[in-house]
């Protein structure tokens, strides 16, 4: 499978891209249910695994947590997306949800995943944003620096204060049910939530083959989980790669959040 010419340009120029109507109405409602579940089962402890936000709700770790998660993880469009990014070899990084809360006036600062520069090989780091509710002006929606990804600079690095508006941030706005598939080196950040709804999106964030994943698959998943896996999952979590063993055993950790 292959993505348009249009998208391709967007992706490489933009650095980023909104897939209208990707999710249909069912994965969404199972993606909804679960993440749901999760939240009311893991309470205060939500997210701890991997870092938790004062404006968010996150859950981390959710290649653990069902089955509806892995299929997003291994769906073929989105392989295809994010070999536009990445090359033909990737890997999952981690597989987060982030439901933004209602009332709040804190954006996320600009940051890339992983605080990644692109390096002598190219880019490294693909995010997928799977819009679970509507990301709207003012409900929390991503906002991005379109192009910013081929500056070679972080927003830590090349701006005074990351957290403030940029004058050529655009804001990405969608309905439910829409992909967007962001090269991650691209400045972005979730924005203020001055709703009183909350704002859900589930991330699931790949990198190059031979970097670490933020989230190490192979310690965090359940002996359970890792048996039951397809074997096209268990390559996407890079669960019998042992130069992955060696790299991302410590941890990928660095950056925002992601
Ligand atoms: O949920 C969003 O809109 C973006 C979140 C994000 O960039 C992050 O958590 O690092």
């Amino acid at each position: 499978m292959s993505i348009s010419p249009e998208h391709a340009r967007r992706l490489d120029e933009e650095g980023y891209v909104r897939l209208e109507g990707f999710i249909g109405p069912e994965r969404r409602r199972r993606l909804v249910d679960r993440i749901d579940a999760l939240f009311a089962a893991e309470g205060e402890g939500a997210g701890s695994e991997f870092g938790q936000e004062p404006a968010a709700r996150r859950l981390a770790n959710l290649a653990d947590k069902g089955e509806v998660f892995i299929e997003c993880v291994v769906d073929e469009t989105v392989r295809a997306y994010v070999a536009h990014v990445l090359g033909p070899r990737f890997k999952l990084s981690s597989l987060n949800a982030r439901s933004a809360n209602p009332h709040r006036a804190e954006s996320q600062p600009l940051h890339v995943d992983a605080g990644a520069l692109p390096d002598e090989a190219g880019y490294w780091v693909c995010n997928t944003v799977w819009l679970l509710d509507d990301f709207t002006t003012d409900n929390g929606a991503l906002r991005v620096v379109p192009g910013s990804h081929r500056s070679g600079r972080r927003p830590q690095d090349a701006l005074a204060d990351p957290g403030r508006p940029h004058p050529d941030e655009v804001l990405v706005t969608g309905r439910a049910g829409d992909l967007v598939v962001m090269n991650s080196h691209l400045w972005h950040g979730g924005t203020a939530n001055r709703t009183d709804r909350r704002r859900l999106a589930l991330h699931a964030f790949y990198c190059r083959w031979d970097k670490p994943q933020q989230q190490y698959q192979k310690a965090l998943l359940r002996p359970e989980t890792q048996a039951a896996l397809s074997p096209a999952a268990r390559a996407m979590l890079a669960l019998d790669d042992p130069a992955n063993d060696a790299m991302s055993a410590e941890g990928g950790r660095s950056g925002f959040m992601k």
